[in-house]
């Protein structure tokens, strides 16, 4: 029996050790560790509720975005204007929020998740005339290809001259994501941390040239996920079809919905949205969402005991760093006392088994090509493809959205705001779904609680012992070679984790606490 360990994984955003246990070539056991102390909910407690807005952008510098829709939905909820947003308003998230996902999705893809398909260090053997790749190469012959290397080293399968074409969209992506932060920042005013977004709508006013330099951005952005992403993501799943077999997982989803089409209806769960709320099976059976039913476990989280299985209302952010058989700063949400898994490939599941046509239309289209069903997206290539489909629909909703703003009109409704309230804001972010809750006494934060996509993927094992999603993907995995565990870094990005959201535990004594292999 052995025991694998990688702290930290690299290619991710954040802190994160997983730890397997092998037997017979197979992992028997699997822990997800969050190494970073997240407190934010500490920090907003006796605040003015406003703050929120800013503060838990905060959280994390890769999805403050979806962090900022997250508190605007929930200080509309509670200050009693959810249905007041002025359309602008509305449309104006959306785009925000689109653009934030467009950069997020090409950024995971190619820049962390690609590099375990694509081999970089073939390209020693490069003598074509890109300059791009011929660039490259001079690097590689002076033996300066980090941050490709160190890497375990794959089975990589990708043939030559295809090979050499997806690193060279490794480089234009990064050109492709500098444009769709530009698209943020032309609406929100920057990036990261946007100063647009707030209860009541979004402060800033479209005029007709910030709607054209969105559009032809978001055009050129369109292009190069219908022909370069989607068809890289497809010659990856061409070429590793046996990653559509590994890292199923938990094999249940849950989706808090996103991109509001009306305000009327102040129930987010129910509410018209792109893509609406809900959870489903790997068999499709599609569910309606209950709010009521999500609460955290903490038996193996460093928070005290008494803080467990409490809906987030009720929650409670009591470290507890010494706590014996605990190993995550992560807590572990859970829905109905299941392990439910959030993301790109939940959203694209759940919204195709409750109907929605859109989805499914782009779904049928894709998978009619690869001779795939939509069940069996439940695996490590099903995620990027999943990924890559639901920027393609976002990406063709926003160029229709965009010719809906009113130049000139205000996006932005004034409020009185409430003593006493509570609220809830439910948005998916790029990595899944992503829950705010406050409740305001006199006037204050007396609680406020997040839920990250990445607090119910990478969960540790939960107080009845179930592991959590991403230890349950990992676990029957076949591991070639211990020395070289390719197959679990691969299992792990598909996830896109982000611990970040996360502050460091200082230790003042200097000792040190790890002993780090990066790979
Ligand atoms: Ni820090 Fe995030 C996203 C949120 S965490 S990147 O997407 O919320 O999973």
């Amino acid at each position: 029996m052995g025991r694998i360990v990688i702290d930290p994984v690299t290619r991710i955003e954040g802190h994160l050790k997983v730890e397997a246990v092998v037997e017979g070539g197979e992992i028997k056991e699997a822990m997800s560790s969050g190494t970073l102390f997240r407190g934010l909910e500490l920090i907003l407690k006796g605040r003015d509720p406003r703050d929120a807005q800013g503060v838990t952008q905060r959280i994390c510098g890769v999805c403050p975005t979806s962090h900022s829709i997250a508190a605007a939905l929930n200080l509309d909820s509670a200050f009693g204007i959810a249905d007041r947003i002025p359309e602008n308003g509305r449309t104006l998230r959306n785009l925000i929020l689109g653009a934030a996902h467009i950069a997020d999705h090409v950024l995971h893809f190619y820049h962390l998740a690609a590099l375990d398909y694509v081999d970089v260090a073939e390209i020693a053997d490069y003598d074509g005339h890109n300059p791009t790749l011929r660039s490259i190469k001079a690097f590689a012959q002076r033996g300066e290809l980090a941050p490709f290397v160190p890497r375990y080293e794959g089975d990589y399968r990708v043939p030559g001259p295809t090979n050499r074409e997806m690193i060279a969209h490794y480089v234009s992506a990064f050109d492709i994501r500098r444009k769709a932060q530009e698209m943020l920042a032309l609406f929100g005013g920057k990036m990261p941390h946007n100063v647009a977004v707030l209860p009541g709508g979004v402060a800033s006013v479209p005029s007709v040239d910030s709607i054209t330099s969105f559009y032809w951005r978001l055009k050129e952005l369109k292009q190069f996920v219908d022909e370069v992403y989607l068809p890289d993501v497809l010659t990856v799943a061409q070429y590793y079809p046996d990653y559509l077999e590994v890292g199923r997982g938990c094999q249940r989803f849950l989706s808090y919905g996103s991109y509001d089409l009306e305000t009327s209806e102040t129930d987010l769960t129910r509410r018209e949205r792109l893509f609406q709320a809900g959870t489903a099976t790997a068999e499709l059976q599609a569910g309606q969402l209950d709010t009521s039913m999500i609460a955290e476990q903490v038996r193996y989280s460093w928070y005290s005991d008494d803080s467990g299985d409490r809906h987030p209302l009720q929650g409670a952010t009591e470290p507890h760093k010494d706590k014996p058989a605990a190993y995550s700063w992560l807590k572990a949400p859970r829905y109905e006392g299941q392990v439910y898994e959030v993301g790109p490939l939940a959203r694209m599941l759940v919204n195709y088994g409750a109907g929605n046509t859109v989805v499914r239309e782009a779904l049928d289209q894709v998978l009619s090509g690869t001779g795939l069903s939509a069940s069996a997206l439940c695996s490590v290539l099903g995620r990027h493809l999943a990924r890559a489909l639901e920027t393609k629909i976002v990406a063709d909703s926003m160029l229709d959205w965009v010719l809906k703003l009113t130049p000139g009109d205000s996006g932005y409704v004034e409020y009185e705001m409430p003593q006493e309230a509570t609220g809830m804001g439910l948005v998916e972010a790029s990595r899944g779904a992503l829950g705010h809750w406050i409740r305001i006494d006199e006037g204050r934060i007396a609680n406020y609680q997040v839920i990250t996509p990445s607090t119910w993927n990478i969960s540790p094992k939960d107080d009845r012992g179930q592991p959590g999603p991403l230890e349950q993907a990992l676990i029957g995995t076949r591991i070639r070679d211990e020395s070289n565990p390719f197959e679990i870094v691969r299992i792990v990005r598909s996830f896109d984790p982000c611990l970040a959201c996360s502050v460091h535990v200082l230790d003042l004594e200097r000792r040190p606490r790890y002993v780090l292999r990066v790979c």
